[in-house]
């Protein structure tokens, strides 16, 4: 059957209806931004910028660099723009939008995120770079989908208990990453370990303005937690969303954040734009090695 016209929606030229692209605008590799500004800052790298488009948040530059055909989108913020860019994304490369039948033979993207987070352990400093090797759900989104076969139960269940999670709250899921994009981008410039991701900047992470948050030791609470290992980072609003997502449909998904402030210390940057910008460069130099 048919996936009908109010489910896959597309525009009058046969683009999908919130990236404005088809499946000829796009490369196998993709770098995610939030801030939309950011996508002049990873083009202006390329060798030639073969295609552009942008449609509310959602810009992106298709082109090569050293040689390599690559496309940067902009999400925007937050885990719900991921569930509209993922889905998109996957529909232009595994289903025919004539026919709107899923392709037999399915593609895998490879999926970066180049973004910007706020780390919760004091010896992970501002300007530093974090791979994100498991993402930890904290929002819901993903709540939305079959998740059985992309969940870490000891992982969450070791979480909730040693949070002391309100049930109220969405059941946090942790999520990896692909091992063998980490492979590829990790060096001794990243700092690894999980990401938790947010459904917003201000309560969901613990920033009290003029609200009081339901658990205000939150933070603390997730820099002491500790897995095999594993620690909780940084926090930010997409990265265990994109990597649910694209386990979910077949994908490969890494994620890189440039730390720009220290939840921990209460450190923000001197220069969040330098580090981002050196975040980009590192990121574009690794995809091509
Ligand atoms: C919040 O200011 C935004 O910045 C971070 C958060 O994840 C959120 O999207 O990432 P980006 O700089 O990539 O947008």
């Amino acid at each position: 059957m048919p996936i009908k016209e109010s489910e896959l929606i597309l525009n009058p030229d046969g683009s999908v209806y919130h990236l404005n692209l088809k499946p000829e605008n796009i490369a196998d590799t993709i770098i995610f931004v939030g801030d939309q500004n950011r996508v002049d800052r990873i083009s202006k790298h390329f060798d030639s910028i073969e295609f552009e488009t942008q449609k509310r948040e959602f810009k992106t530059h298709t082109g090569y660099y050293k040689g390599k055909l690559i496309t940067v989108l902009s999400t925007g913020i937050g885990p719900d723009n991921i569930d509209i860019v993922m889905n998109e994304l996957d529909a232009l490369v595994n289903i025919d939008l004539d026919t709107r039948k899923p392709k037999d033979n399915l593609k895998s993207l490879d999926i970066i995120r180049v973004g910007t987070s706020g780390s919760l352990q004091k010896d992970i400093p501002v300007d530093s770079f974090v791979l994100s090797q498991f993402g930890l759900d904290l929002n819901g989104m993903l709540h939305f989908y079959q998740i059985d076969s992309i969940k870490n139960r000891e992982i969450e269940e070791a979480f909730i208990k040693q949070i002391n999670w309100c049930k109220d709250k969405a059941t946090p899921i942790v999520v990896r990453n692909s091992p063998s994009l980490e492979k590829r981008l990790e060096s001794d410039k990243t700092f690894k370990g999980m990401t938790a991701t947010a459904a917003g900047f201000y309560g969901p992470q613990g920033r009290v303005l003029r609200l009081p948050v339901q658990n205000p030791e939150l933070n603390h609470n997730m820099d002491s937690f500790n897995f095999n290992g594993f620690r909780v980072t940084n926090l930010e609003m997409e990265t265990s969303a994109i990597f649910g997502l694209a386990k979910l449909l077949g994908h490969h998904a890494v994620s890189l954040n440039a730390i720009i402030a220290n939840r921990a210390t209460g450190n923000f940057s001197d220069n969040p734009g330098k580090a981002v910008d050196d975040l980009i460069l590192y990121t574009l130099n690794k995809i091509v090695e």
